[in-house]
């Protein structure tokens, strides 16, 4: 049963931000109750912490609130990052946001248009895909010269961008397949194939006020 000390991460399994967030809790071995968050029914808790209503938050033991991704990844890691996230091999912890935000910011539009087009009346989920191209066309050259996106090891930029390719690359697999981007494919195979992303994409239901709640990471092996 999860301690009351622990930090509450709300989350939800399938969404890409707090996929990221969960690979950098998982990896820094930082210990969570994690509250699984129904997107149409989230819990007053959820609200209380944080009011805008996303996912993931994490709420702190002192009740300190980090509300988006990027900020739990790099809390989690500043205190303990045992596979150096925050020291890529080639490049800064700036040029892996600088990518990180091209990430968040056009390649997310574009991608939401592509998958999700029914959001948005009136455009061509085609043509947005089109427009996501250049980013994974760049992802694709810089994985051409190194395994991971940053050099010889994975990082937080190959961590915090992957989710969203593997969202981009699961809304028409075929066609992901057949493009000319043979180093992009292979990593996102390594990352998917992973152990540390089949621990973090683990079920679990969705938790009610009164709930225990669930320890997250799961230790190694129990999945
Ligand atoms: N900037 C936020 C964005 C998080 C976000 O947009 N999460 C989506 C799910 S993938 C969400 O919670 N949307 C609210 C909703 O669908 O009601 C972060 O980095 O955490």
């Amino acid at each position: 049963m999860p301690n009351n000390a622990l930090p509450i991460l709300y989350s939800f399994r399938r969404c890409p931000y707090a996929m990221r967030a969960r690979l950098a809790l998982a990896v820094s071995q930082t210990r969570c109750e994690l509250r699984e968050v129904v997107l149409r029914d989230k819990p007053a808790e959820l609200l209380q912490a944080s009011a805008k209503g996303t996912v993931p938050v994490l709420v702190l033991s002192d009740a300190g609130v980090i509300e988006h991704s990027l900020d739990i990844m790099l809390w989690a890691l500043r205190r303990n990052d045992p596979q150096q996230w925050l020291a890529p091999a080639t490049g800064t912890i700036q040029d892996m946001l600088e990518l990180i935000s091209q990430c968040d910011g056009p390649f997310k539009q574009r991608l939401d248009r592509y998958k999700y087009p029914e959001r948005y009346p009136g455009i061509d989920p085609i043509e947005h895909r089109s427009l996501a191209e250049p980013f994974l066309r760049q992802l694709d050259q810089r994985l051409s010269g190194s395994p991971y996106l940053f050099g010889s090891h994975a990082a937080l930029a190959d961590r915090a961008i992957a989710p969203f390719v593997r969202q981009f690359a699961h809304t028409d697999k075929e066609w992901f397949a057949a493009q000319p981007w043979p180093a992009l494919q292979a990593w996102l195979a390594g990352f998917l194939d992973s152990a540390l992303f089949e621990r973090v994409m683990q079920k679990y239901p969705a938790w009610r006020a009164g709930d225990p709640g669930v320890l997250f990471p799961p230790s190694p092996g129990n999945t």
